[in-house]
């Protein structure tokens, strides 16, 4: 009798789930009708010169362009952040096909993905088309933004191996925050660590977490990897970080995100001698 309490539990709370499920499916499509993904860019620098960009998605609604971090969780539940990281690979393709060759040599367009997206064969399929455009003039870095533990299963790994054999080279994103991708950061392709927004603060001339840091720094001169440090704000948050010997960075004290069309008149047409704007 008391086997079929909990059986009956188990399908109640199974069906809850589903529902559960349903109605935040609904919700989240409700709140993304007519809403348009948008790329908007965030140039990443080696000391004052441009060697990449962040690709960052913004949403479009009536015409106001907002962030997508109220949705973003939950977007990375659903097959919707597979179109929206093919939108975003389709624009930034269209708008920036007329301006490679302005683009420096080596620059490199930063995706960010969670490591679900890999089972998705249009999103692969979508980046290995856009690395195929671009082959020899830009690189393609995708940014693992698990928000929990990062977890690749042998289906996965056999993807990055496959985009990695194209060229394309992977990073992991927010590092030294929730997520922890240590082990992957030996695996072939993976080429940069991004050091958390929160890791790189300062305050009163130091550094909040100088010893992470170093810990950080340690680990990628022995693999060989590279580190950006994000969230860089200030002149003296900047100082620090190069003193800890980390040399790419990106941050609003060299620019915000911003859209397409300002990126390539800003940083492609009409550049300043030096690449800082703020
Ligand atoms: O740019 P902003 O701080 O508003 O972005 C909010 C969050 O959305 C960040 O955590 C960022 O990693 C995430 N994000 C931005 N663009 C993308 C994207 O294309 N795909 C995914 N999965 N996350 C993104
Ligand atoms: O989670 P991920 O690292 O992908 O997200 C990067 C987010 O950080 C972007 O959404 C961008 O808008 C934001 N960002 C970029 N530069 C800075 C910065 O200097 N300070 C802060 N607070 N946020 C930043
Ligand atoms: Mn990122």
């Amino acid at each position: 009798m008391a086997g079929m309490d909990v059986n009956i539990l188990k399908q109640l709370e199974g069906m809850l789930n589903k529902l559960n499920h349903a109605v935040r499916k609904k919700s989240l499509y409700a709140s993304l009708a007519n809403t348009d993904f948008i790329p908007f860019i965030q140039p990443i620098f080696q000391d004052d010169n441009m060697v990449g960009c962040e690709v960052l998605m913004r949403l479009k609604k009536n015409g106001i362009i907002s962030s997508p971090v109220k949705y973003i969780q939950e977007m990375e539940l659903d097959n919707v952040i597979n179109d929206a990281t093919c939108v975003l690979l389709e624009q930034v393709k269209a708008d920036f096909s007329p301006h490679v060759g302005k683009l420096p040599d080596n620059f490199y367009f930063s995706f960010n993905i969670c490591a679900q997206q890999l089972k998705s064969v249009q999103m692969v399929n979508s980046v290995i088309e856009f690395n195929a455009l671009f082959k020899n003039k830009v690189t393609v870095v995708l940014e693992i933004v698990e928000r929990g533990t990062i977890y690749f299963d042998d289906f996965s790994l056999a993807v990055i191996d496959r985009l990695v054999d194209e060229g394309i080279r992977f990073s992991i994103d927010d590092f030294g925050s929730a997520s922890s991708g240590l082990k992957y950061i030996e695996r072939p392709g993976f080429t940069t660590i991004k050091i958390d927004k929160d890791l790189t603060l300062s305050e009163h001339g130091s550094l909040i977490y100088p010893s992470v840091i170093t810990a950080i720094t340690a680990i990628s001169s022995k693999l060989n990897i590279q580190i950006i440090a994000e969230g860089v704000e200030n002149e003296e948050q900047l100082h620090l970080l190069k003193n800890k010997g980390i040399n790419h960075f990106q941050g609003f004290l060299f620019s915000r995100p911003m859209s397409t069309s300002s990126f390539i008149n800003d940083y492609l047409c009409h550049p300043l001698p030096k690449y800082r704007y703020s």
